[in-house]
């Protein structure tokens, strides 16, 4: 029932509306008012949590007024909406950003002085929103604030998880996991308890003819789980466009709990249901680039899918308009296949609760969705199997297997009497158990496919879905380069770089347009800009310097080189080639005489990242770096010309920390592995050079940097097969050097040997699937250049100069206005700068 006041009393309400803050004054009174009433505190009584607690309740019932503003404007204007649906969105901090976005960090910062705090500090009592690994989520996190920075109409559905990734935590040198729960006081979301939807599972389904002879199906039984409505406000950058990330949240269908097993005396077990239910939103899968199959996953996958399509439709139906007009206003893109199932939602809900009938639905659904594919290893692919499909959604596995055979009747139409393709491009595999490829199931109910950067999205189309290239044409298939967000990974994480352009280039404008950026050419030879820039660098890396040493300990130089891979620890991003490569440095070092010592330049190696808890080798990989660093960072011979530092529990707020600091940064994953990667881009963005391999989103970068501009090295994707079968098939020696890193190990000089057999051994008896030992010596020299290359700091500078001025194709406002176009069909809705925003600038 919709609640809407009556016309005569709605000047009342005109009257006292909720008016932003906009001045210093306002936002004291603001923060005052919610340490002394929200909090029930005083300034006798008032510490760092709680101003942060007032400060950020303050800024959200600003957003929150932003929110309900743009939400009856994008109601009333009645245009298309975009819903990105994203298992994961790693938000990081909210304070800083809103701040930022609104234009009112100034304000907030005199603010908080005249009443007693720091702002840094602060901002520093946050917890990160971690709903995400890594890349995937953090990808989601940036489209949200370009999307509401662009004013599109759009939200972002998702699980509120109760526990975010595990937090990390290095014991011995070994990782360790600790729950994150991050839910204790968080200010930024807000629970709609009046938005509950039933999501149903298990049961049966029963068929029957109506009165007319049309059949029917009808899903029956099994058990209820309510999902709750978590709204959390989404502030774009100077606009007052606030859009909505809406969380699920499981709870028992009975409320707190079953009353009638309550009454009946069993108290445990209606208890024990509530706590089932609510083990659904629990948790995030901590894995990356693996699929594992597990049920609890599938319901996770199915209550989201379920909860956001019964909102979708519930919207689209109080438009009354028809059917068919579905995709006109709504696009919803699946980020990976994790939310497939919304296809066959929707079709459900056309056909068995809206009575259209199958084509006219199919139509409808397949000009909704579209899908982004985010690798092709193959580990990572998505297969449920059919008797846990069957058990748990039996109505949507009998659509899956009508859509499967409409999809194989046309593909026989094509390619009649093609047998190997019809079981090839079939969305279910006749394996034992046969199994459900949640891939194909979205190539087929999409209208557009795409990949994340060139090299991945032809690779998708030559490889993993050719043959679907061959069935629907190859303009279904396209690319999205990923891209950044300025705002947070540049104006955020580098004020002072972020004022320096600024200055440099008319104002905050290059936040906005990235491309603005080329006007920093004119100065990549400018002796006083140089030196400002020059400035920065260091002083970010002395900022980094600092919280090394607070957290490990250990005494960095800032003017050393500082040399960083930080991302998820995974086989094929290939930390082990990096540290690797520190061993053979380490050795380097050791046979070297004083004079020549003299002329290295000293480097810092700095790693961090978390590996999934069932990661044996990843943690392997965690283990050796520690064990190395242990032993270099204490060595006489080494003093500054080393140091190996693991950054334990790295997240996005320790990466607004790290970025800005990197002289270097790695992304050397075997190529065609990596489908984009966009640490890259951030570490270029904040004026580091790149150590990379041919793979991902570096190629691109390097074709708008210029190759003088980036360290590039390794075997090309066109040749990782045939040197992966010459492993298997034909002789594989390996790299000498590498040889000699080995044997090092193998001394037991960084800790017993035996705890990395298992990883020398992938390369040396395992068929070195990731061609550490092929691209060794490429990597070392490349290492050698980038000595060289440090020392002449002019040119060095230059380079980065340079470097910055052409990544302006890399914000992410690019790839949702290419979303917008190509796949989308979207507008935005622009909207006038209203009373009520900062104006600062
Ligand atoms: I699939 N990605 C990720 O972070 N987690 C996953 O489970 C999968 C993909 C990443 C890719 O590995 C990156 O190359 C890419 O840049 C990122 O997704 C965003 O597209």
């Amino acid at each position: 029932v919709e609640a809407s006041i009556p016309e005569p009393q709605r000047d009342a309400w005109k009257k006292f509306q909720a008016k932003p803050f906009v001045s210093k004054d306002d936002f004291e009174k603001e923060v005052v008012r919610h340490v002394e009433t929200t909090l029930a505190r005083s300034m006798f009584n008032c510490d760092e949590t709680a101003a942060y607690a007032a400060a950020s309740l303050a800024f959200r019932d600003r957003l929150i007024t932003e929110w309900n503003r743009t939400q009856q404007r994008q109601t009333f204007a009645d245009t298309k909406r975009v819903y990105y649906l994203s298992l994961e969105f790693l938000m990081g901090r909210a304070l800083d950003n809103a701040m930022l976005n609104v234009g009112l960090k100034n304000v907030a910062k005199e603010g908080l002085s005249e009443l007693g705090f720091r702002i840094e500090d602060i901002i520093n009592q946050e917890h990160d929103a971690a709903l995400g690994n890594g890349g995937l989520g953090r990808l989601a996190a940036c489209f949200l604030d370009s999307m509401a920075s662009l004013n599109f109409p759009a939200w972002g559905y998702g699980l509120r998880y109760k526990y975010g990734i595990f937090k990390q935590e290095i014991v011995d040198g070994y990782q360790v996991e600790v729950p994150d729960y991050w839910l204790d006081f968080n200010p930024w979301e807000f629970p709609r308890h009046d938005i509950v939807v039933d999501v149903q599972f298990y049961g049966g389904v029963r068929k029957y003819q109506d009165e007319v002879g049309k059949n029917v199906a009808v899903w029956e039984g099994g058990e209820i789980v309510k999902a709750t409505a978590y709204d959390v406000p989404i502030p774009g950058f100077d606009t007052p466009t606030t859009n909505n990330m809406r969380l699920w949240s499981s709870k028992a269908a009975s409320g707190e709990f079953d009353f009638q097993k309550f009454n009946s005396g069993d108290y445990e077990s209606s208890v024990a249901d509530q706590q089932r239910a609510e083990t659904i939103s629990a948790v995030l899968y901590p894995n990356d680039n693996l699929d594992r199959g597990k049920e609890l996953r599938l319901k996770q996958q199915y209550f989201w899918v379920a909860a956001s399509l019964y909102d979708i439709v519930r919207r689209f139906k109080k438009s009354k308009r028809a059917w068919s007009e579905f995709p006109d206003q709504i696009a919803i893109q699946l980020n990976d296949t994790h939310p497939t199932l919304a296809i066959v939602e929707l079709q459900r809900i056309l056909i068995d609760m809206e009575g259209l009938d199958w084509d006219e639905a199919w139509t409808i659904v397949t000009n909704t969705f579209g899908y982004t594919n985010h690798t092709v290893l193959p580990e990572a692919l998505e297969k449920w199997s059919v008797p846990l499909f069957q058990n748990l959604l039996p109505r949507h596995l009998q659509i899956i297997y009508d859509i499967n055979m409409f999809f194989l009747q046309s593909v026989e139409r094509k390619f009649p009497g093609d047998r190997d393709m019809l079981a090839r491009v079939s969305i279910i595999e006749e394996s034992q158990p046969k199994m459900v490829r949640m891939a194909f199931l979205a190539i087929v109910g999409s209208h557009k496919v795409n990949g994340v950067a060139e090299l991945h999205s032809d690779l998708i189309k030559t490889t993993i879905f050719k043959d679907f290239v061959k069935i629907f044409g190859p303009d279904k298939f396209t690319n999205v380069t990923n891209g950044i967000t300025p705002r947070r990974w540049l104006h955020q994480a580098n004020p002072r770089l972020s004022e320096l352009i600024a200055s440099k280039t008319g104002g905050l404008g290059f936040l906005k347009d990235l491309n603005v950026l080329n006007e920093l050419e004119k100065f990549a030879d400018d002796k006083a800009f140089k030196k400002e820039w020059a400035e920065i660098k260091y002083a970010n890396k002395v900022r980094l310097a600092k919280y090394i040493k607070s957290t490990t300990g250990v005494t960095v130089n800032p003017a050393a080189l500082f040399d960083i891979q930080v991302k998820r620890i995974h086989e094929y991003k290939r930390q082990q080639l990096n540290i690797f490569g520190v061993i053979h440095r380490y050795l380097t070092i050791k046979a070297m005489t004083p004079e020549q010592r003299k002329k290295l330049a000293p480097r810092v190696s700095i790693f961090g990242g978390k590996a999934a808890p069932g990661y044996w080798m990843a943690k392997t990989i965690i283990h050796l770096i520690n064990n190395v660093g242990a032993v270099v960072n204490k060595d006489p011979d080494v003093g500054d010309l080393l140091k190996v530092i693991f950054l334990e529990d790295y997240n996005v707020s320790k990466a607004e920390i790290i970025t800005p600091a990197s002289d270097v940064s790695e992304h050397i994953s075997t190529a065609g592995t990596e489908a984009s990667g966009t640490s890259n881009m951030k570490f270029v963005l904040n004026g580091g050079l790149i150590i990379g391999t041919c793979d991902g989103a570096n190629i691109e970068i390097t074709r708008e940097i210029g190759e003088n501009n980036i360290f590039l090295f390794g075997n090309l994707a066109e040749d990782v097969e045939d040197l992966r079968h010459t492993h298997n098939y034909g002789s594989h020696t390996l790299d000498p050097d590498l040889v000699k890193v080995f044997d090092l190990i193998k001394s037991n000089a960084f800790g017993d040997a035996g705890a990395f057999g298992a990883l020398t051994g992938s390369i040396e008896d395992h068929g070195d699937y990731y061609l550490v030992s092929d691209d060794f010596h490429s990597y070392i020299q490349t290492q050698t250049l980038v000595d060289e290359a440090y020392k002449n700091q002019e040119e060095w500078i230059t380079k980065t100069i340079l470097s910055v001025a052409r990544m302006g194709f890399f914000s992410s406002d690019r790839c949702i206005n290419e979303y917008a176009e190509m796949i989308w069909n979207v507008e935005p809705l622009p909207v006038e700068k209203g009373s009520g925003l900062g104006k600062e600038e």
